[in-house]
């Protein structure tokens, strides 16, 4: 049985078919196209709350999330409420997800080092805490504790000073009880009810009520990622990396389980109406099944609405072989790449941009975007071409450090003045000549 042209919710492709237009424009994100429009609102916002900073946060928070809030800080009661009202077994899990992420960060994180470059000269490089960071917790149509762990966890391995979590309030004025329990459970400071624009715009200039931050880290929707490429620009804040709506590209070939592929290409829809999903097999039966798969298991999800939206702009390709799955989804860059093979990790070696890889059939995203230990805070929108996942060094500065004795300057002093010589920098190799001489007597 094959799902019949009329019902399909995705778009089915043969790659062999498409001509070099038709290729790009199935590579190419909805998102990539940021209007006009979302750029001039995310700048008004960080305008707005530059210029009043805790009145406007009022007024946005009024007219975006729909409510009216006075402070915006989580108060002690709040957060113990929280503890209250969080089931002990998901309590539990989170911590379970958090020793997993914590061990696997933990065993990653890169240590200085110091070498002689020449007899007397000593070279190091030591690592410092990124002071002071922001962390953002989308709500949206499902609020995300799981990010809350994926940033909290190696900002306190980093020994970040200050740790500030922004996640938005509810209708209610309340922060989710879950967020709330996850930020506790890792040991985040302080924690506001902001969404949105308005959050990056807080922790990158900071106001009355918000302390400035020096680097703001977390996903979100398309306003979150252009306003945190504003302040970036504008040299306000840095950013963990660009990282806008989630995708997944799976590559599965004949002995794939459908229903597996399925449900993890469903996994991803159903974050949201601009969520990517790609499949790519060198097999028309597998894809056939596939199909027969989405349209059952979709019908079942509560997110079904969204789902299909993002479905609608997803793409099921055959591709002649797998070397050629392999090019394209190098092109495309996407931030989870699924590898449903016989022999996935054959196949590693040819991976050159993805921002995580789940390796054969038993490897769901989810288990990525939970609790296998690696992190789920990563680049989209093709920036793993060259941005890596959130990790404990997105949170820690490297300083380089030299030393050079007497016989250090004496050893490398004349490389020095040659260089500043050729570049015509003679108040260069003056500060060379004289120790030189000083080193000499
Ligand atoms: N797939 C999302 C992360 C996430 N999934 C959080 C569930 N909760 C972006 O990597
Ligand atoms: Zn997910």
């Amino acid at each position: 049985i094959a799902v019949s042209g009329a019902a399909r919710a995705w778009n089915r492709l043969e790659w062999a078919a498409l001509d070099a237009a038709a290729r790009a424009q199935a590579l190419t994100r909805p998102v990539q196209i940021v209007a006009q429009a979302t750029r001039e609102a995310v700048a008004d916002v960080l305008g707005a709350v530059r210029a009043r900073g805790d009145d406007a946060l009022r007024e946005l928070t009024a007219r975006f999330d729909r409510v009216e809030l006075e402070r915006f800080e989580v108060a002690e009661a709040e957060f113990a409420a929280a503890e209250a009202v969080v089931a002990p077994e998901l309590r539990q899990a989170m911590l379970d997800a958090a020793q997993r992420i914590e061990a696997f960060h933990r065993a990653g994180m890169a240590g200085g080092y110091a070498l002689e470059t020449a007899p007397g000269v000593v070279c190091e490089r030591i690592i410092r805490p990124v002071p002071r960071v922001g962390l953002y917790v989308p709500a949206g149509s499902a609020p995300l504790p799981s990010t809350a762990l994926m940033l909290c966890v190696p900002a306190r391995l980093a020994g970040c000073r200050e740790v500030v979590l922004c996640t938005p309030p509810r209708a209610d004025g309340r922060a989710d009880p879950a967020v709330l329990v996850a930020a506790r459970l890792t040991g985040v400071g302080r924690v506001f009810k902001l969404g949105g624009a308005q959050a990056i715009a807080a922790l990158a200039f900071g106001t009355a009520s918000v302390p400035k931050v020096d680097k703001v880290f977390g996903p979100g929707n398309g306003y979150v990622d252009e306003a945190k490429r504003q302040v970036a620009r504008s040299g306000a804040a840095a950013i963990d990396m660009p990282a806008g709506p989630s995708e997944v590209l799976v590559i599965a070939d004949a002995g794939a389980d459908a229903a597996f592929v399925a449900a993890d290409l469903l996994s991803q829809a159903e974050h949201g109406p601009d969520s990517q999903v790609l499949l790519l097999s060198d097999s028309a039966a597998l894809i056939d099944r596939v199909e027969v798969e989405l349209a059952a298991q979709l019908e079942a999800l509560p997110r079904a609405e969204i789902a299909r939206r993002a479905l609608a702009a997803s793409r099921l390709v055959r591709v002649e072989t797998l070397e050629q799955a392999f090019a394209i989804s190098n092109a495309y860059a996407p931030e989870h790449l699924i590898l449903a093979l016989r022999e996935p990790r054959a196949w590693l070696d040819r991976v050159e941009a993805a921002g995580s890889v789940f390796l054969g059939d038993w490897t769901p995203e989810a288990l990525g975007d939970y609790c296998s230990g690696t992190n789920h805070v990563l680049p989209t929108n093709g920036a793993a071409r060259a941005w890596s996942g959130v990790s404990v060094a997105s949170f820690q500065n490297t300083v380089s450090v030299q030393a050079a004795s007497r016989e250090g300057i004496r050893a490398i002093g004349h490389c020095a003045v040659t260089l500043a010589r050729a570049e015509r920098l003679d108040a260069h190799a003056n500060a060379v000549v004289l120790r030189l001489r000083g080193a000499a007597a």
